[in-house]
């Protein structure tokens, strides 16, 4: 499945990075965005990931996050999130950016994921930004309401904001950096997280997209490895495991 190219520069690598999109938890259950049964088929991202949908009918944004809490809640990280968790022992530098907000890299052991979206585990106060670990949204109060009386948010960023600066700092400087770069189960349409990819090219990084089909920055790469996840990254890190060892 991975090319001979693919190890040997794995092999050489001292720092790797690694970008991933919704698909890298779909085989864990939860369900992407923009495929045919994704998130954005029934709902419109412009009436629910963004600060202004909120403000117009926080109750139906909270149920949508909500839903999504449970669902990622109730399933668990797929042999692809733990491939890239053991990726973080086998380079001298790793670095995990991600789009998703659903927690599941941090379940699977990577120690310090790079959330560009955010988590929709935590959420925050609108008027004093004090953040909440655990918000109750009960059937009388729809709407989570901080102790100063403000309402409170995902914390998630919708489209239209920001990402969080020292994330997405962070996450040009690895892309910069990486001797190997992986974009993962993303179908980079978002920006500006779907410009990593490109940056990491551009400063001399062998670039590798995995993903069932071509996404829109599949031109970008060395090598497409047309598969899911959780089915294509093991065989390369027990390779990488086995080769180091008899190194
Ligand atoms: C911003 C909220 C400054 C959290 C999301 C250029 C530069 C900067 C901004 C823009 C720009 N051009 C346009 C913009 C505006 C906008 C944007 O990118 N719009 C797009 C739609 C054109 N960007 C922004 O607004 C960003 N803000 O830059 O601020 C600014 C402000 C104003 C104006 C200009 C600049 C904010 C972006 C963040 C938006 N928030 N979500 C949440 O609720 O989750 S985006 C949403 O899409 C999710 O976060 C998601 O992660 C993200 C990307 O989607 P993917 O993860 O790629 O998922 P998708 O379903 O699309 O694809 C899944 C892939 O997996 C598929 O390819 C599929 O084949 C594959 N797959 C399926 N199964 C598997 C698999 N792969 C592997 N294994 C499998 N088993
Ligand atoms: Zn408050």
């Amino acid at each position: 499945m991975y090319s001979e190219a693919l190890i040997t520069a794995l092999m050489n690598a001292d720092s790797v990075a690694v970008l991933t999109g919704a698909g890298v938890s779909a085989e864990s259950g939860v369900k992407t965005f923009r495929d045919p049964d994704g998130l954005w088929m029934k709902f419109k991202p412009e009436e629910l990931a963004n600060f202004d949908a909120f403000m117009r009918n926080p109750e139906l944004v909270w149920e949508w996050y909500n839903h999504r809490k449970e669902i990622a809640a109730s399933v668990k990280p797929n042999p692809g999130h733990y491939a890239i968790a053991e990726m973080e022992s086998l380079f001298k530098e790793f670095t995990l950016i991600t789009q998703n907000v659903d927690d599941l890299h941090r379940r699977a052991g990577t120690s310090n994921p790079i959330e560009l979206h955010g988590n929709i585990t935590r959420s925050f106060c609108i008027d004093c930004n004090k953040f909440y670990d655990k918000v109750e949204v009960s059937e009388q109060q729809k709407i989570p309401k901080c102790d100063c009386g403000g309402m409170i948010r995902p914390d998630v960023v919708w489209f239209g904001e920001m990402l969080p600066m020292n994330a997405i700092q962070t996450a040009t400087a690895a892309a910069q950096d990486a001797d190997v770069f992986f974009s993962i189960g993303t179908s980079g349409e978002v920006y500006p997280a779907a410009q990593l990819p490109g940056i990491a090219r551009q400063y001399g990084a062998y670039v590798v997209e995995v993903n069932p089909g071509k996404t829109s920055i599949s031109f970008q790469m060395n090598e497409c490895l047309l598969g899911p996840s959780g089915v294509v990254l093991p065989p390369i890190i027990e390779e990488l495991k086995r080769r180091k060892l008899s190194a």
